[in-house]
């Protein structure tokens, strides 16, 4: 499937980090680019000025002119560009070829990919799994959604064993030939739902992670969600392994007491929960599918139990940030959809200060009611989905209002006791208030930092 690039005119939507890898690999491909950015000039810094006068690259910040789509004969759009963008939606109108940069850079893919999807958790599952095999003796590449975009690796020497890759349902959209010899499928619960348009159109995208592979190949599955369950009789893969927290797996990795264990073709092996330093439900899924994965690619049980032992989580996901006066503060600012929260208030004990809010990207908070009612003291709202969520769980808990993120933090340390948590876990993306989650955790864990001096 390599493309010929050299000559082609290609428009890159979105010049963010995604949008600057692609343009740089398009023309060291021959390419040339246009660049649109909805964003004016004077919100961006060097990034624009380093396209600047470029003799192959035309720019378009601040446009979304459909006017170019005449001279275009591929669209690479960025992930979070909308389906239903302007310029993207009259391309595919007029029949112009679209892929997303992970199709572009699979394209050019010379080693075996590993690829996570799932709604939550794929992050962890992708920094453990690259632990795992780092540890095993393998060399790795771990990127995609997680913060480095697969087509920068792609120009590089491409020294690894394997490329792990995290992948969104943004990434798969435009996705037609992406192949991973293993690919996962955590969870599918309501997210992105603004730009999908309905659960059943991102969980079929969600799907496409399956669709390429064939003999040889592995597919990995919750045995416990419903999507996946449905999925696992129809799938293309020569392989197909489950895991399960609730369900003794005949063949596949499950819970039994004190211990997870897998259980196929002659193995029995075991590895004790107490052991595992990541806590959590979730986490025993997300550490199963890793196991699963790295099983696969020959690492012994012993070197994996290594990892599990000393692997502490990610960033932003259900994060201990500090304690100030007897009250525990967790970040998990990444906890962006109702299905995250659902986790993170399942995996703390009680009583928790709930800190909820942002933009809402879709989701039925409703799910939330019962341990909101179990667990939760307060919940305090904030941003643009303040009011929208106080109107649908407000009155389940004692409930504040808060303006932004700072207000909902000083509320929280006004109102909680000694014994109490305090929970960011906002249901809800950053991007009314900051550039992303990152920085919206960040500023919750220096408010934490600043009180403990
Ligand atoms: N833009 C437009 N028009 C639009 C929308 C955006 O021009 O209609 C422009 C913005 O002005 C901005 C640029 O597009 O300049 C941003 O593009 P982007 O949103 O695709 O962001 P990138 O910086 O390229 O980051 C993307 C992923 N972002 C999203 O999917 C929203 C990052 O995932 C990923 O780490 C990065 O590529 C590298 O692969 C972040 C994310 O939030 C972490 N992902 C979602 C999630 O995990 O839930 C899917």
């Amino acid at each position: 499937m390599f493309m010929d690039l050299s000559g082609k005119r290609v428009l890159v939507i979105g010049l963010g980090r995604t949008g600057v890898a692609t343009a740089q690999f398009l023309l060291d491909k021959g390419a040339r680019v246009m660049i649109v950015d909805k964003k004016p000039v004077s919100e961006f810094g060097d990034t624009v000025e380093a396209f600047t006068g470029l003799a192959d690259v035309e720019l378009g910040i601040g446009q979304d002119d459909t006017d170019v789509l005449s001279r275009t004969d591929m669209i690479v759009p960025s992930p979070g560009i909308p389906p239903f963008n302007r310029l993207l939606a009259e391309g595919l109108r007029m029949e112009i070829p679209i892929l997303s940069e992970l199709e572009l850079a699979s394209r050019y893919l010379k080693k075996p990919a590993i690829a996570i999807t799932g709604t939550n958790g794929k992050t962890t599952t992708t920094s453990l799994l690259g632990r795992i095999l780092e540890h095993c003796g393998r060399k790795v590449f771990v990127g995609g959604n997680i913060g480095n975009p697969l087509i920068s690796y792609v120009n590089s020497r491409q020294e690894d064993d394997y490329a792990v890759i995290e992948v969104s349902s943004f990434q798969l959209q435009w996705a037609r030939n992406f192949h991973p010899f293993i690919a996962m499928l955590l969870n599918v619960s309501c997210d992105h739902l603004d730009y999908h348009g309905s659960f059943g159109e991102y969980r079929s995208v969600k799907e496409r992670i399956f669709a390429r592979q064939g003999e040889g190949d592995l597919a990995i599955l919750n045995a416990d969600d419903p999507v996946s369950t449905d999925l696992s009789k129809g799938l293309p893969a020569e392989h197909v392994s489950c895991f399960s927290s609730s369900e003794r797996l005949k063949d596949g990795m499950f819970i039994d007491g004190e211990f997870l264990r897998y259980r196929s073709a002659g193995l029995d092996e075991k590895y004790p929960i107490r052991s595992i330093r990541l806590k959590g439900a979730h986490n025993m899924e997300n550490v199963m599918a890793a196991v699963l994965a790295s099983r696969m690619c020959g690492c012994p049980p012993e070197r994996i139990i290594d990892v599990l032992e000393g692997f502490a989580g990610i960033p932003h996901r259900i994060e201990f940030a500090g304690t100030v006066d007897g009250v525990e503060y967790y970040n998990d600012s990444k906890g962006t959809n109702v299905d995250a929260v659902y986790r993170a208030l399942e995996s703390l004990p009680g009583p928790v200060v709930l800190l909820m809010g942002g933009r809402y990207k879709g989701g039925d908070f409703g799910i939330l009611a019962k341990l909101i009612r179990e667990k939760v003291k307060m919940l305090i709202v904030f941003g643009e989905a303040g009011r929208e969520i106080n109107s649908i769980i407000g009155g389940i808990a004692r409930t504040e209002i808060a303006g932004n993120l700072k207000d909902a933090v000083n509320m929280a340390r006004d109102n909680s006791t000694p014994g109490d948590i305090v929970l960011l876990s906002p249901g809800c993306s950053s991007f009314d208030e900051f550039k992303n989650y990152e920085e919206r955790g960040d500023v919750f864990k220096d408010m934490v930092d600043q009180w403990f001096c």
